[in-house]
């Protein structure tokens, strides 16, 4: 499996998030990344390679250009509103809600924050934009890979990216990567293209972006969104709209599912992949769904990410693997091993 990995995703580290009132530190670190590629170091799982070159334009396909611009100028329009922000992270703290504009975009820095946001969780810092553009990259680059003939590849990057829409940013992710390699795949000759989240939260993101389109399916298994982040998504009735019908998969689970129940449900997912006859998959890979994990509630153990592997193999589709989340920092690395091991096993 060719990995494709982020060289600049260190740019990207903030302090803190808004939980309950309190600013606490940041669960989306850096390390996350370290672990993974020092498991894969011990374990390895094919060439590690870099990123190529990729345009704005591309990025336009699935994320709106004024949205772009507002990621790019960021960093500059927060400290431009005070220098002493310099030395703070970005966080929103107003939004508009329903019955308010969303069709004018204001001057001011924090209204436009809000505007293409979604929550208070999300901080950004000065490389953040450079950042989540050398992510993306990684998602397109394992993507051609893939489309010229790979049986498989990761994008192995943070910040995540299954939470971010083609206008707003949430839940650490600000541009799409699994969106952005499914995209990839449709402009690299197939003609339909599966994304499978295995995420513990639900991937409002990527359903929202192809939620209209019936050339890429979107499933996502995930927390029941009437208890668990995003909150405002993910419903079993969210079947996709206008020529999308048909094309969106939610399979909401509760908090405390079983390692059983998730792969009898993982089932369900697989199934419905294969009867939309997809050329290619993408994997949006969470491993938030571990026991020890410490914002999830599902009860995968180690062992169950090489299962995850073998069953994803069994699709036998060309398969692009994104990083999402997993926060028991220690063993992020481990698990997406795991899982790369058990895909390479199964894979022909
Ligand atoms: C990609 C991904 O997995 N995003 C998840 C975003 C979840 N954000 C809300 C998490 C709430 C964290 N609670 C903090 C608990 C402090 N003890
Ligand atoms: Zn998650």
């Amino acid at each position: 499996m060719r990995i494709v990995h982020n060289p600049d995703h260190r740019l990207h580290t903030a302090r803190h998030e808004m939980y309950r009132g309190r600013l606490v530190p940041c669960h989306e670190t850096p390390d996350r990344l370290d672990h993974v590629l020092a498991a894969l170091q011990q374990q390895p799982a094919g060439p590690l390679c870099l990123p190529g070159a990729v345009s704005d334009e591309t990025l336009a396909v699935v994320h709106r250009p004024g949205y772009l611009a507002f990621l790019a100028g960021a960093w500059d329009d927060w400290v431009a509103l005070d220098p002493a922000n310099a030395a703070l992270d970005i966080l929103p703290s107003v939004w508009p809600v329903r019955g308010f504009r969303h069709d004018v975009v204001p001057h001011h820095f924090a209204a436009r924050l809000g505007l293409y946001s979604f929550d208070a969780g999300s901080p950004m810092v000065a490389g953040t934009w450079a950042a989540a553009r050398a992510g993306a990259a990684c998602a397109v680059t394992a993507a051609r890979a893939v489309a010229a003939g790979e049986r498989s590849a990761l994008a192995l990057t943070r910040p995540p990216g299954h939470h971010a829409g083609p206008d707003f940013f949430g839940g650490y992710c600000f541009l799409n990567n699994a969106a952005l390699a499914a995209q990839a795949l449709r402009e690299g000759g197939a003609a339909r293209v599966a994304v499978l989240d295995v995420d513990y939260h639900h991937g409002n993101g990527t359903q929202t972006i192809f939620y209209d389109r019936d050339d890429v399916l979107t499933v996502s298994l995930h927390g029941d969104p009437m208890t668990e982040y995003p909150f405002f998504l993910g419903h079993a009735d969210e079947r996709g709209e206008g020529a999308g019908v048909g094309g969106n998969l939610n399979l909401p689970l509760p908090r405390g599912t079983s390692a059983a129940t998730w792969f009898d449900t993982l089932d369900h997912a697989a199934q419905a992949v294969g009867r939309f006859q997809p050329d290619a998959l993408v994997v949006a890979l969470g491993v938030d769904t571990f026991e020890g994990d410490p914002i999830s509630g599902f009860h995968l153990r180690s062992a169950d990410y090489l299962r995850l592997g073998e069953r994803l193999a069994r699709l036998g589709l060309p398969t692009v693997f994104t990083m999402e989340g997993g926060y028991a920092v220690a063993e992020v690395g481990v698990h997406v091993v795991n899982v790369l091991h058990g895909f390479e096993a199964r894979a022909r």
